[in-house]
C-alpha cells in the first residue's frame, strides 16, 4: 500500500519536473493546460488505492477501530469498499467531509462527535445535500448499507469524485440514513456523527 502511494507521489514529481523544464516559455494557461493533462494522463489514476482507517465517535471523542474502506480509482469514478464491523443495521448517511480531523469539539457548551470533520466536502461551492451524482455537495456518497451483523461489505460508487479530491479530507458515516436532500432535514437527514476516518 505505502509502495502504490509512495509511485504515485513519485509521478507527481516527474510531472512537475517536466512542466518546469519543457513548458517555461509557454503562456501561463496554455502551461496550466499541459500539466493538467500530463498529469491526470499519469499511472497515479490507474490503481492506487487508499485505505482509510474507520473509528467509533461520539462525544467523548474518537474511539475504538471499527475496520476501514478502501478507496479505489475506476474509470466510473471513485469506489469505496467498506471492511467494518459493530455498526447498527440498515443504511447509514456516508461523506466526505470537509477537514481531515475527526476529534469532538464544543458547540454553545456541548461536545459533539467528529465536528472538527466539518461540513460536505463542498469544492463548487453547491451549498446544499443532494445525489452522488446530481449537483450538490461532491462529497455526497451513497448510503453505507449496514448488515444485520453490524458489517458493511457493499461497496459505493461516487462518479464525480477522484483520489485527489481525497487527499486531506475525512470519511463519515452517520447514525441515520441519506434522503440526498435537505428536506425534511438538513443533509440528508443523517443526524449525529458515529464512524469517521481521516483520508490523508
Ligand atoms: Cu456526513
Ligand atoms: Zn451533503
Amino acid at each position: 500500500m505505502r509502495a502504490r502511494i509512495d509511485h504515485g507521489a513519485r509521478s507527481l514529481g516527474i510531472c512537475i519536473n517536466d512542466y518546469n523544464s519543457h513548458y517555461r516559455e509557454v503562456k501561463v494557461n496554455i502551461k496550466r493546460v499541459l500539466f493538467a493533462a500530463t498529469c491526470f494522463a499519469m499511472p497515479l489514476a490507474a490503481g492506487a488505492d487508499a485505505v482509510i482507517a474507520m473509528n467509533a465517535v461520539d462525544e467523548r471523542g474518537v474511539g475504538a477501530p471499527i475496520g476501514q474502506v478502501t478507496v479505489s480509482e475506476t474509470r466510473y469514478g471513485l469506489v469505496f469498499t467498506p471492511a467494518l464491523r459493530g455498526l447498527s443495521p440498515g443504511l447509514h448517511g456516508f461523506h466526505v467531509h470537509q477537514n481531515p480531523d475527526c476529534s469532538a469539539q464544543e458547540r454553545d457548551g456541548k461536545m459533539i462527535p467528529a465536528i472538527a470533520a466539518g461540513g460536505h466536502f463542498d469544492p463548487e461551492k453547491a451549498n446544499k445535500h443532494g445525489t452522488p451524482w446530481g449537483d450538490g455537495h461532491a462529497g455526497d456518497l451513497p448510503p453505507l448499507y449496514v448488515a444485520a451483523d453490524g458489517q458493511a461489505m457493499q461497496p459505493v460508487l461516487a462518479p464525480r469524485l477522484s483520489m485527489a479530491d481525497l487527499k486531506g479530507r475525512s470519511l463519515m458515516v452517520h447514525a441515520g440514513g441519506d434522503n440526498h436532500a435537505d428536506h425534511p432535514a438538513p443533509l440528508g437527514g443523517g443526524g449525529a456523527r458515529m464512524a469517521c476516518g481521516v483520508s490523508r
